[in-house]
């Protein structure tokens, strides 16, 4: 059986370097990019190192002209993880900077669509190809001061289920995974701007958060269930999150 080919944006850190390993150590050949040249590099480095195989291609996914060069430089796909996003900010509606709605909505959103447009003429050709889309718990729900990510992820939910519909009779599935309260070193961090006290209190208390390998652990399981299983949408949260905004913790 030839080698599949996964590409996973947003591979430098967290969930999607996390999610890049684990596909590697289960056959895949995998193809990360992100917008860190070095990381990602490393990362294939140290994936090649230990008899994967693994090519590094930087990549800005709001960047449409790199997108489409990636795409047409690739040798075949047969799974695209979206998986770049992130947070900026938790000010109300009432005094959220536009700018930041607007970068939130490119990444998270128009990001998802420009990778996803790119690839599905190889995801199709693959003959069974999975389009995989890392949202959040933001998409399923609001809370305060998340306004501008509970949109953005409101949107790429509704892209996800739109997809679906539209490629149903096609060989490609549409699989959406929703992760709640996942520590990792930089998704508070870049929400908080740098400001690791308040990222920290994010998890203060928190017994478990998921970590990156909890939800990278979930995508390979969806990825690699049988070609005709699609998993349409995981809801994975730690045990001590009932909900967005009802968190146990500890003193
Ligand atoms: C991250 C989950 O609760 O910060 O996507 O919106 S939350």
């Amino acid at each position: 059986m030839s080698t599949r080919t996964a590409v996973v944006t947003g591979a430098s850190s967290g969930i999607g370097a996390a999610t890049a390993r684990r596909l590697a150590a289960a056959g895949y050949r995998v193809v990360l990019t992100a917008r860190r040249a070095e990381r990602v590099e490393a990362l294939a480095e140290e994936l090649n190192g230990a008899g994967h195989a693994a090519e590094a291609r930087p990549l800005d996914v709001t960047d449409r002209a790199a997108v489409d060069a990636f795409a047409a430089a690739l040798d075949g796909v047969d799974v695209l993880v979206n998986n770049a996003g992130g947070a900026l900010g938790t000010d109300p509606v009432a005094e959220g900077d536009p700018a930041d709605w607007r970068a939130m909505y490119e990444v998270n959103v128009l990001g998802v669509l420009h990778v996803t447009q790119a690839l599905l003429p190889a995801l199709r050709a693959s003959g069974d190809g999975t389009v995989v889309v890392v949202s959040s718990t933001a998409g399923h729900g609001v809370y305060e001061g998340g306004g501008g990510y509970t949109a953005a992820k409101h949107g790429v939910h509704a892209l996800t289920e739109t997809l679906r519909l539209e490629l149903c009779g096609e060989p490609v599935r549409v699989i959406e995974i929703a992760p709640g309260m996942v520590r990792t070193d930089e998704f508070s961090l870049t929400r908080f701007r740098g400001d690791a006290e308040r990222a920290a209190a994010v998890y203060a208390g928190v017994p478990d958060p998921l970590t990156a390998e909890d939800v990278a652990d979930t995508i390979t399981w969806a990825v690699t269930r049988p070609a005709h299983v699609n998993v349409d949408l995981l809801v994975v949260r730690p045990r001590a999150q009932a909900a967005n905004r009802k968190v146990h913790r500890e003193p």
